[in-house]
């Protein structure tokens, strides 16, 4: 039964240390606006999208750093987010974006929602996993610094998907299984959703996840330097113009191949260009196909619409042939996977 679905990534361009929250918020509705003039029922917007990507700046004055965290959990209603989920509500488009999140006990989080705008509520919330980067700046002082693992702590919501309901006309609700249908409702229900963060999109342990629980879209929001040497290793010496096209190449390289192997749709939304006068960000937000294929891809550097049209069945193919998970999954050799962290050559010969 075909599930079709609209689904938009709102690129962002840069956002300064100096840049006003309200000005943000009026990018994001426009952004909004112009996806729902396409048709969009969902749109994703970048990780921490609401500030500069505020991690690659060692911070010691403390007023400034809690100025880029989001304090209040019910963000619909917070007075700096309002309007955004206001605008969802009104144009009936479910939005999903990423902040820095400091709960009311204190622990910060790399942090990514869903709202539904039918229901009017958070559906999900995910909390980043692969957090990138150090603790302490490098020490040389032209170094693009990744300091999330001094500013959050990692994730402990797991990879949980999750269905968003009223999005797709006429599907198999839970009340309505027959018994004939009985353990035949794959691929009928509401669409199932999975959010990741930047980084964790490189690692195909956070997509297996959400493909073990048949996931058909996800949905991954990042900040991504073009030019970070001191990051990724310097084995290759490359210009700033060669390092942006490379870190581009794997940002397509791990959406699409993760799709393919997950048999699932997925978008990227970027914050991109130049931030805070000196830090590029790259961009490319797609969405990619669950044949690994890029169907829309942005054109600029700035905010702009990725948007397409899917059909949600399309992840049946993948799902019930070559990745049958039931079928041809062998967990019997996987153990390693989970019992060990790092690399262990076993000693020399
Ligand atoms: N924001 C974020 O997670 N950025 C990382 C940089 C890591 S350096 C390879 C990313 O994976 O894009």
């Amino acid at each position: 039964m075909p599930r079709p679905l609209k689904l938009a990534a709102a690129q962002m361009g840069p956002i300064h240390q100096t840049s006003k929250r309200t000005d943000t918020i009026h990018r994001m509705l426009t952004l909004l606006q112009r996806a729902s003039s396409l048709g969009a029922q969902v749109v994703l917007f970048p990780e921490c999208a609401l500030t500069t990507f505020f991690p690659r700046h060692l911070i010691t004055d403390a007023s400034l750093l809690s100025s880029y965290y989001e304090h209040d959990d019910d963000l619909p209603n917070a007075p700096n987010t309002k309007l955004l989920f206001d605008e969802a509500k009104k144009l009936k488009i479910d939005i999903s974006l990423g902040y820095a999140e400091m709960t009311p006990g204190g622990k910060s989080y790399n942090t990514s929602l869903y709202f539904s705008a039918h229901t009017g509520t958070i559906l999900a919330k995910y909390r980043k996993i692969h957090l990138p980067g150090t603790s302490e700046p490098f020490s040389n002082p032209e170094a693009v610094n990744q300091l999330e693992k001094r500013y959050f702590h990692i994730g402990d919501l797991g990879f949980s998907a999750f269905r968003a309901p009223d999005l797709v006309p006429g599907v198999l609700k839970k009340g309505d299984v027959k018994e004939e249908d009985e353990g035949r409702t794959e691929g009928k229900g509401d669409p199932i959703m999975g959010m990741m963060i930047c980084n964790d999109r490189r690692w195909p342990e956070s997509w297996r996840c959400y493909g073990l629980q048949g996931v058909e879209v996800v949905l991954c929001g990042y900040n991504t330097a073009g030019y970070a040497p001191d990051l990724w290793g310097t084995r290759r010496v490359m210009t700033p113009g060669e390092a942006e096209e490379d870190a581009v190449f794997h940002h397509k390289l791990v959406m699409q191949s993760n799709s393919y192997m997950n048999s699932c749709f997925s978008i990227s939304a970027a914050k991109c260009g130049l931030e805070d006068g000196k830090y590029d960000l790259i961009a490319g937000s797609c969405i990619t196909s669950p044949e690994g294929h890029i169907l829309a891809e942005a054109k600029t550097r700035g905010d702009e619409i990725v948007f397409a049209e899917v059909d949600l069945e399309d992840c049946r193919q993948g799902k019930e042939k070559t990745f049958d998970f039931a079928r041809h999954r062998r967990v019997e050799a996987y153990g390693l996977i989970t019992e060990r962290t790092g690399v262990d050559e076993g000693g020399l010969l």
